[in-house]
């Protein structure tokens, strides 16, 4: 990030809190947060003063992100009985993704969603969750795979480094291709200018396909589109219609490659220098979280389609097992791809979560 964009960046944050005119919750407030609840046992009467948490999205309002959030809000302020009040800020309000990480890694806010697809230019283990055909076809499968204990504590050095400690791995749904064209084989991709989300490692997996891969920010999507800058994107269902992508689509292509997998996080020394009570509820209500979005994504996803069909004309190609197939064989270079940026750490993940998998798949888990 430039000097000015890191700038332009706290200035917006601290913009937001003159309007708003909400306290702030860096540490210091924090501190002073305590002090006042402390002092509140020899003065009952007295009120703990308010601490405000920052939740930046990389999605817009009525998105899966969002569903997280109100649902985090809600539970968080009904817990701390008004102690604490979540400010959530939708996709568009701050800044791209990678400028959402820094603001998290800098502390000007203290709590985001980072999704692999950007935050792998930072932490090139997370790159894992953006390969094909790792995680497994059943998707009850990877929700118990990326929401246990072994796998979180897999990532938490790598995103300690980068000051910043995650909360949650979270699959918003599988990957559908949008083209100006059914997507077939890699021979439908030579050429084809497909938009990624801007981590190199991502770029490596349209590569593998023959593909002509054009890394940009969510926002510039739907223009790039327009304009015929690009050829075609891949998002969840849910996003392809809330972005509206579909209506300057012609087809779109379910591989069931992927899964989008979105991280929580929060700034590290803001989360270990929280009071205990406020750690325990954040930990509380991140884990009631795990089933309670993997069931919204569900509904989105299948919601979303349904109104994509009513109200388009767009093809939808469904890939046969022997269409699949030939993907899944040409994705394989990439992992080596992975294993180099990512070292001996990200070997020990991918060798992990796809034991893991397998163990599930054979009802082992
Ligand atoms: O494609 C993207 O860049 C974005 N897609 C989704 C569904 N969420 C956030 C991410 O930045």
């Amino acid at each position: 990030m430039t000097i000015l964009t890191r700038w332009l960046g706290s200035l917006i944050v601290a913009l937001s809190l003159v309007l708003v005119g909400c306290s702030d919750s860096g540490e210091e407030e924090q501190a002073a947060s305590t002090t006042t609840q402390s002092s509140q046992e020899s003065a009952p009467e007295a009120m703990a003063e308010p601490v405000t948490w920052r939740f930046a999205l990389e999605e817009i309002e009525g998105s899966v992100q969002d569903a997280y959030a109100q649902e985090f809000k809600r539970q968080i302020e009904e817990i701390s009985d008004g102690q604490i009040s979540i400010e959530i800020y939708p996709y568009g309000a701050l800044g791209t993704s990678s400028q959402l990480t820094e603001l998290v890694q800098d502390g000007s806010i203290q709590l985001a969603f980072a999704s692999p697809g950007h935050l792998a230019s930072v932490i090139p283990e997370v790159g894992i969750f953006t390969m094909h055909f790792v995680l497994s076809d059943d998707n009850d499968i990877n929700k118990e795979v990326l929401s246990s204990d072994r796998v979180q504590n897999l990532f938490e050095e790598p995103y300690a480094e980068q000051n910043m400690k995650l909360l949650g791995i979270v699959p918003e749904g599988w990957m559908v291709w949008t083209g100006s064209k059914a997507l077939r084989s890699p021979a439908d991709f030579k050429e084809f200018k497909m938009r990624t989300m801007t981590s190199p490692i991502l770029t490596e997996s349209y590569k593998a396909y023959g593909a002509n891969p054009s890394p940009m920010p969510y926002s510039e999507v739907y223009s790039g589109l327009q304009l015929k800058q690009i050829d075609g994107q891949v998002n969840p269902i849910f996003a392809i219609e809330e972005m509206s992508f579909y209506e300057v689509q012609e087809a779109m292509t379910f591989a069931n490659h992927a899964q989008f997998i979105a991280t929580v996080v929060s700034n590290k020394e803001w989360y270990e220098n929280l009071p205990d009570d406020q750690r325990q509820w954040l930990d509380d209500t991140r884990e009631s979280l795990v089933d309670y979005i993997y069931e919204k994504q569900a509904q989105f996803n299948q919601e979303r389609l349904e109104k994509i069909k009513a109200n388009s004309d767009i093809e939808v190609v469904e890939l046969t097992d022997e269409e699949r197939e030939v993907f899944r064989e040409a994705s394989m270079g990439v992992r080596d791809i992975y294993v180099k940026a990512a070292g001996e750490r990200g070997q020990e993940i991918l060798d992990t979560i796809t034991e893991m998998v397998k163990e599930a798949e054979a009802g082992q888990m």
